[in-house]
């Protein structure tokens, strides 16, 4: 049936390749996280356990899928950055964008119960997707930059604000209108004055976020080889450079 009459309906499909020479961005993002939070009690505003589980969901896709160079997360979203010159599923954006998606999302529920132990996952969660083209390395670090700008705003103003309200008793209107207006060195001088946390000391991954990087490591195994004119075998160690995330 190579050439039946059906074979037409091939044509409608649209050309989705992306363009040369630029770096591929996939962004993905917990849809609805909100509740999904709520109804899996996260610990606020960070709960390592959802941090740690998003990153090992990272590492997997890394890990499966070709030309992946970086990866940065944050909260309920994850970027991978793939190389400029990858020619996988000849660049089209629909394989990258759903390839990616979908081993984290499956990677989300299978690892699941490696973090949250008797914490059940309550119902199958979703993640969106979308595909961002960055022509310079100036554009892809810029872009990095953005989401990294976006992890220390959204994280100082939760870590005040949960402040406010664990700490301080303050209902959640309460607090939001004491930092209504407020700038970042005044919610630094909050958190120090009334809680006594230097802001800087908290943990690098709430404030900076996660960035995977490809890292090469030597490894050193021994083999064991037999010399053409012994008879025993010779166990050698020899060292061999792999990478590894
Ligand atoms: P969306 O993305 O438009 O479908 O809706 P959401 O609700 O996922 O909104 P988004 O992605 O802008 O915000 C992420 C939500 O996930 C936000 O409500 C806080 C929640 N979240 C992410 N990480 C943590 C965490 O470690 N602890 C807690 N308590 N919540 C978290
Ligand atoms: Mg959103
Ligand atoms: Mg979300
Ligand atoms: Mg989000
Ligand atoms: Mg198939």
């Amino acid at each position: 049936m190579a050439k039946s009459k059906f074979e037409y309906v091939r044509d409608f499909e649209t050309d989705d390749a992306c363009l040369p020479n630029c770096w591929i961005v996939v962004r993905l993002d917990g849809r609805n996280f909100h509740r999904f939070a709520e109804q899996h009690e996260f610990k606020k505003p960070n709960d390592d356990r959802a941090l740690h589980l998003m990153t090992k969901c990272a590492q997997t896709v890394m890990q499966e899928l070709e030309d992946i160079a970086i990866a940065y997360g944050q909260s309920d979203e994850y970027s991978f950055v793939f190389r400029k010159k990858s020619r996988w599923f000849k660049r089209r954006a629909s394989k990258f964008m759903t390839h990616v998606v979908s081993q984290f999302a499956s990677s989300y529920v299978f690892y699941w119960k490696d973090y949250f132990k008797d914490q059940e996952l309550l119902y199958p969660p979703g993640f969106d997707g979308r595909i961002v083209l960055y022509p310079s390395n100036q554009n892809l670090k810029d872009y990095l930059s953005w989401r990294q700008a976006d992890c220390h705003i959204n994280n100082l103003y939760n870590t005040v604000f949960w402040m406010l309200v664990q700490r301080s008793g303050l209902t959640p209107v309460q607090a939001q209108d004491r930092l209504q207006g407020t700038l970042a060195g005044d919610k630094n001088e909050i958190l120090f004055s009334e809680f006594n946390i230097n802001y800087n000391n908290e943990p690098l991954m709430y404030r900076k976020g996660t960035v995977l990087i490809w890292q090469k490591v030597n490894e050193v195994i021994t083999k064991k080889i037999k010399l053409p004119k012994e008879t025993e075998e010779k166990e050698v160690e020899v060292t061999r450079s792999r990478t590894q995330l």
